[in-house]
């Protein structure tokens, strides 16, 4: 680690109070440009420390960049994991309040249900075949407490991904009733298709993401417990919303979910 535990946490403190006051920073490596990958995941873990202290809960966790699409938009190569919080929860067809949000944009996601907890390191796709317990449709909103959605990897990490809301919806189905890899995805925008894709744009099969998730975790001695929630990562690449949008994402199969924004 290059970042005194100070540091960290000022720095976490910094992050949570973007997210709260919706206001933006600079990236942390404008200011931090020796922070290593440690220094990051121990920003975001301070994160999600100081969110629970606040009595919110774990409630999943997540992939992000996962997806060809992503990765382009984005500039980056490597897959990257957050926290999900009991404040980013919202209903299916629910309404976003973009006023507590600084530059929404959204996602259409598999995610995954396990009863079987998935320890790497090589953890396989047949083994998080064998660990679900269903999937089932989400979106997430994500929003970067960053400037102009503008950042590096070491950045983002630290700011858990840019994790900010997310809905599931749709049908539960057992892995083994559905072809995850050429399942179909049709993300719209106020009645329009704004972007499809299957399945497999997501690291060729969303249950690699969630094999990476387990091996990337091993790096920090730790797995996915049974019964977590995991999203594997925007299929598409995301796009912006504003006050006044709906957004209906479909899965072939698994069924639809939607949110509005306000
Ligand atoms: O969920 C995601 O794919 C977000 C990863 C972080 C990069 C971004 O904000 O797009
Ligand atoms: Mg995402």
């Amino acid at each position: 680690m290059q970042l005194p535990q100070a540091t960290i946490e000022q720095l976490a403190e910094q992050l949570e109070s973007a997210e709260l006051l919706c206001s933006d920073i600079v990236k942390i490596t404008d200011d931090h440009p020796q922070m290593d990958w440690e220094d990051a995941y121990a920003i975001q873990y301070e994160l999600r420390r100081r969110k629970q202290a606040q009595g919110h809960r774990l409630v999943g966790l997540k992939m992000g960049l996962t997806s060809f699409a992503k990765m382009k938009q984005m500039g980056v190569e490597n897959p990257i994991y957050g926290f999900l919080s009991s404040d980013y929860v919202c209903p299916d067809g629910g309404n976003v309040d973009c006023s507590r949000l600084i530059h929404p944009k959204v996602e259409a996601e598999i995610a995954f249900v396990l009863h079987t907890a998935l320890k790497g390191p090589n953890c396989t796709v047949a083994d998080v075949l064998a660990a679900t317990d269903f999937v089932i449709p989400a979106i997430e909103v994500i929003d970067s407490r960053y400037r102009d959605f503008k950042f590096d990897l070491k950045s983002v990490v630290a700011d858990n991904c840019s994790s900010s809301r997310f809905v599931t919806g749709g049908h539960a189905r057992r892995v083994q009733d559905v072809d995850l890899r050429s399942l179909g995805i049709v993300l719209e925008k106020n009645g329009e298709v704004i972007a499809t894709a299957a399945g497999a744009a997501v690291l060729g099969d969303p249950a690699a993401s969630v094999a990476m998730l387990a091996n990337m975790l091993a790096e920090r001695d730790e797995y996915i417990a049974a019964g977590t929630f995991v999203m594997t990562g925007g299929a598409t690449e995301a796009y912006s919303v504003e006050p006044g949008d709906s957004v209906t994402a479909r899965f072939q199969d698994i069924g639809s979910v939607s949110l509005r924004f306000s």
